[in-house]
């Protein structure tokens, strides 16, 4: 990688900043994000406030509650969200605003429930998280000193009246409002807020009020330019037919204005338009001969063109955006087969196997998420070959910088809307708010080519079918059934696809995830599915390899964070049990999660020594689990045409399904997968005594090379091999070995062999290992690993080399600034390799710290 994080990063905030509607020539913007002061409304201490911001960060900040995510800290703050709060700040009333024809006060969000006064008179009362607020305030700001005032009324206390009011209650089985002290009143569900607030089977209960998005005054005269969105009529790499409608907003009737389009600064269109006082909607139609095509991770650069629309009036007024944005087509697939509906993505006419993971808010205090963590988080699924992220219904529509980081690293985003696993309110009220804050983003997000799909919200068409909802409505009577499932139908397959056929430019829309079709449970043979019999219903791990969908947009098995991770928010010795009530805390599962763990450990691994061991177990338990699955779906191609596995991240410390903690550490799961969702995949399998190879690519282009596989024992005594030159699948998966394990042993045993598997091709080797027992069955020898660091690049260069086959070699050093480049990985004997860590330590005090095992270790 030629450029450095520091470089990305000032590229993307420099990309944020010119993209989208925000950027006009003539309008000026000034920030409110000073002198703010914040106070509960019931007392009369203020206090300093930071904005965008939330009431507990402030209350960190002041001293007033200590860290939520420590211990047991959580608990302490849930007298939060039952108190009205107050924001303050003063604005200067600026001549540039005042002497502008147009004036305007703009939330890009408020959480949840606001009332906006400025200098006493009542602007706007917001009730939706995921929208914009704009007021006009002109004639309400005066020159000089004015008083802006937010009050932040509790969603508690808000919405409890809603759930009192309704004969039954609305499924919403992760609220732990008993854990927010509301016995069962789970009232997350009536706010248009994020529903992990409330908590979820991997997160806190910590429901957050404030000016979560920037604030700021906006002012112009004569026009803007509001909007331009980018409609790809036809793309192929002949042409692309597009066509640029801008929204213009302009105080006066004006005739001859030219509006011009142009890319990567080359004119494209050019058009002399009369424009009506207020609202004007000009469509340009042009064609870009040959376009530079934007592609996903690992099939080709993912191009972006810097889009500029201009707005001229005689007089010279101008208004100007700029956008960057790809040229790519993009199809959702349902299309009958033989074997039911098929569910894939083709991109530039070519269909693409998704890899990738669902996401969840990387925080629950959403303001403090930097853009260096935006940009970790997607260069970390990037840098793993995955090339689709889902944004899942329980968290956010997420910030601007999300999606142009997408853009510019060729990750495709499902996109949820904010439904999850839950009931929903019916009434026009509600529908009215999700109608505006669909309106909102699907307009927000429609020109970023990473965009792939909106879909209606996560599980809750499934949970209405299969989970007992349907029944238990039934068995109340009074038509509750019925209506439910009405408004349930309308929400998802009326109303939300209305809305993207609408304003989202032909982005594609389901109505549910997992759906095979509207009003039926999902299944195996049509659409996506979430598969969970692994983990929740207790299936084998082996169940991943038969286990079949058309895609699969969930499935995941849970881990603890490492212990250097545990010993961050659980310090303490008596923490140090996974029973205990510090790390009970911090799994939200509970004992029956912890259980599961345990008991999948057991049927595959030797009983880990202690606590510390138990997690570095879990990792590769976990890892091994996922890698399974990942394989199994990619050489089921082009039945199978995605795996997003679940979870990409946390949004505080715990133990979860994810594969990168809290704290941005890489557990075993993100490492194999880097191997598992690479372009080309080599894929041994042992199953009732049979070993199958696969070879999988995603190239469209044959790729030769050679495949080698040997048999080997412990001490790398090889007892079978095998080598020929081949060449790949085109955008597929093809058997390319089988033998019944007797036949490859020699005089071994299968507990005493490993199976080693390569594709090599232009001096890059894909391996892969496999095993033909069980972890706990297989005859590994103590593994003596002998290691050494060199200075090397922002860190060091450790070179480990081990006498015996060494399982899962895993590396940690304490602290959270540092990084392995690769972890958890099997050594074969005498094989040397060498691996990138990033770290400030001195060279001495690394050779102290670093620690490194492997599987014997744990319980040896
Ligand atoms: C899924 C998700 C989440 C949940 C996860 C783990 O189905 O949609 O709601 O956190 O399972 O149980």
């Amino acid at each position: 990688m030629g450029i450095s994080r520091k470089k990305l990063l000032v590229a993307v905030l420099l990309q944020t900043a010119l993209s989208g509607s925000n950027l006009y020539a003539d309008v000026y913007r000034q920030n409110i994000d000073e002198g703010w002061k914040f106070r509960q409304a019931r007392l009369d201490n203020w206090y300093d406030a930071t904005v965008p911001g939330v009431v507990h960060t402030d209350l960190i900040d002041n001293g007033i509650i200590d860290d939520p995510f420590f211990r047991l800290n959580e608990r302490a703050v849930q007298w939060v969200d039952k108190e009205d709060w107050i924001y303050e700040t003063s604005i200067n009333g600026e001549d540039k605003v005042l002497d502008s024809s147009n004036q305007y006060l703009v939330f890009k969000g408020l959480d949840t429930y606001a009332d906006v006064y400025l200098n006493d008179s009542l602007l706007l009362k917001a009730d939706n998280m995921f929208r914009e607020w704009k007021v006009d305030i002109k004639g309400v700001l005066k020159k000089g000193d004015n008083k802006l005032k937010v009050y932040f009324h509790s969603p508690i206390k808000i919405d409890m009246p809603k759930w009192e009011k309704l004969p039954y209650q609305l499924e919403s089985g992760n609220d732990q409002s008993e854990n927010g002290g509301l016995l069962d009143r789970k009232v997350g569900i009536f706010a248009r807020k994020a529903g992990y607030h409330y908590g979820w089977d991997w997160g806190p209960r910590l429901v957050t009020s404030g000016i979560w998005r920037s604030v700021y005054l906006e002012a112009w005269n004569d026009l803007r330019i509001e909007n331009v969105q980018l409609i790809q009529n036809k793309v192929n790499s002949g042409s692309a037919k597009l066509s640029s409608v801008v929204e213009i907003i302009s105080d006066d009737n004006v005739s001859g204005a030219v509006v011009t389009v142009k890319a990567d600064g080359k004119l494209v269109s050019k058009e002399t338009v009369n424009l009506v006082k207020g609202l004007n909607k000009v469509s340009l139609d042009y064609t870009i001969k040959n376009p530079k095509l934007w592609w996903t991770n690992g099939l080709g650069d993912p191009y972006l063109y810097d889009f500029t629309t201009t707005v001229t009036m005689n007089d010279g007024t101008q208004d100007s955006v700029n956008d960057r944005i790809g040229i790519r087509s993009l199809r959702v697939v349902t299309e009958k087969d033989e074997a039911g509906t098929t569910l894939y993505f083709e991109l530039n006419g070519k269909p693409v196997f998704m890899k990738g993971a669902n996401y969840i808010p990387s925080d629950n205090f959403l303001p403090r998420v930097t853009d260096e963590k935006y940009e970790r988080t997607i260069l970390d699924a990037k840098n793993v070959n995955m090339n689709m992220l889902r944004i899942w219904g329980g968290g956010i529509y997420e910030n601007d910088i999300f999606y142009d980081l997408c853009d510019e690293h060729g990750i495709l985003v499902w996109q949820d809307f904010m439904f999850a696993c839950s009931l929903y309110p019916g009434d026009d009220e509600f529908i009215e708010s999700v109608r505006q804050e669909a309106i909102y983003n699907v307009r927000r997000l429609r020109n970023h080519p990473c965009i792939a799909l909106w879909c209606g919200n996560n599980e809750n068409q499934d949970a209405w079918f299969g989970w007992g909802w349907k029944r238990r409505y039934e068995a109340m009577g009074n038509g509750y059934a019925e209506k439910l499932w009405n408004d349930l139908y309308n929400l998802y397959f009326k109303v939300l696809p209305e809305i993207v056929e609408e304003y989202g430019g032909g982005t594609g829309y389901r109505g549910s995830s997992p759906m095979s079709f509207p009003g039926m449970k999902s299944d195996g043979v049509n659409g996506d599915s979430h598969y969970w019999g692994v983990w929740h219903a207790n299936d084998p791990i082996s169940q991943y390899n038969t286990e079949r969908s058309r895609f699969f947009s969930e499935y995941g098995f849970q881990s603890f964070p490492e212990y250097e991770s545990v010993k961050i928010y659980a310090p303490e010795k008596r923490d140090h049990d996974i029973y205990s009530e510090v790390m009970m805390s911090h799994q939200r599962g509970g004992s029956f999660a912890n259980g599961r763990i345990e008991e999948y450990m057991l049927k595959n691994f030797k009983k880990p020594k202690d606590f510390e061991h138990f997690l570095y177990v879990g990792m590769i338990l976990q890892g091994d689990a996922i890698k399974t699955a990942m394989e199994a779906h990619r050489r089921d191609m082009p039945y199978c045409m995605g795996s997003l596995f679940w979870q990409h991240n946390d949004c505080w410390p715990v133990a979860s399904w994810s594969s990168r903690d809290y704290y941005g550490r890489w557990k075993a799961q993100h490492y194999f997968a880097k191997n598992a969702y690479d372009m080309i995949l080599v894929s041994p399998v042992v199953m009732n005594d049979k070993l199958t190879v696969h070879l999988v690519s995603d190239y469209f282009k044959t790729v030769s090379g050679n495949f080698s596989l040997k048999v080997m024992d412990m001490r790398g005594n090889v007892v079978y091999e095998k080598s020929m030159p081949l060449k790949t699948p085109v955008n597929g998966s093809e058997l390319i070995f089988e033998s019944e394990m007797s036949n490859v042993l020699g005089d071994k045993s299968k507990n005493d062999v490993i199976i080693y598997t390569e594709f090599e091709t232009d001096g890059k080797a894909y391996t892969n290992i496999a095993y033909a027992a069980e972890q706990k069955d297989l005859n590994y020898e103590k593994a003596n690993i002998i290691w050494s660091a060199k200075k090397a690049d922002g860190g060091f260069d450790v070179t480990l080399k081990s006498d015996v086959f060494a399982r899962g070699v895993f590396m940690s050093l304490s602290g959270i600034d540092n990084f392995f480049e690769d972890n958890y990985f099997d050594l074969l004997p005498g094989k040397e390799v060498k691996v990138h860590v990033s770290s400030d330590l001195s060279l001495a005090v690394f050779n102290e710290q670093l620690k490194v095992i492997s599987l014997v270790d744990s319980y040896m």
